[in-house]
């Protein structure tokens, strides 16, 4: 079930919307509307204040044939198991590797992970993707995250 309902706004705004919609490929204005709001209403979920469980999905870049650093992610990543759910691993040529580290938990301990990891040298163009979970049935269901957040990262 949709619930409508009618937003006014000035000409000026409702054309560079619509000139917005069309660049996006969205195919009518509810639609761009619902994801606008979806992207306020989960960047509000994910903030320091809300801290939501969510999913996080992190990519870089990096040469394996930097010993310390394949040494020292790989220690990161055990030292964070209970964040970390899985690492999808790419072979670019014989020097370049992409990874991309699937993680669960609360939006801090998924950003501080990220940044810890995005911030060694050696790690290019690290980015990191975070969707809430709080639509979810059962949010609460945090199966690789059991401790409660706020604490230091030592597990
Ligand atoms: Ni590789």
């Amino acid at each position: 079930m949709s619930e409508r309902f009618t937003v006014s706004v000035e000409p000026s705004l409702a054309q560079d919307f619509d000139d917005f919609i069309k660049r996006k490929g969205y195919s009518n204005r509810s639609e761009a509307v619902r994801d606008l709001i979806r992207g306020a209403l989960a960047k509000e979920r994910l903030s320091p204040e809300q801290d939501a469980p969510c999913v996080g999905v992190l990519s870089y870049m990096y040469d394996h044939h930097e010993r310390e650093l394949s040494k020292r992610l790989t220690q990161t990543h055990h030292a964070h198991y209970n964040l970390t759910v899985t690492t999808l691993h790419m072979h670019l040529d014989h020097d370049m590797c992409v990874e991309s580290v699937l993680l669960k938990g609360n939006a801090s301990d998924v950003q501080a992970f990220a940044e810890s990891v995005m911030a060694r040298p050696g790690i290019r163009h690290g980015q990191l993707h975070r969707i809430p979970l709080d639509h979810l049935a059962d949010p609460g269901d945090m199966s690789t995250h059991r401790h409660s957040h706020g604490h230091g990262h030592g597990a």
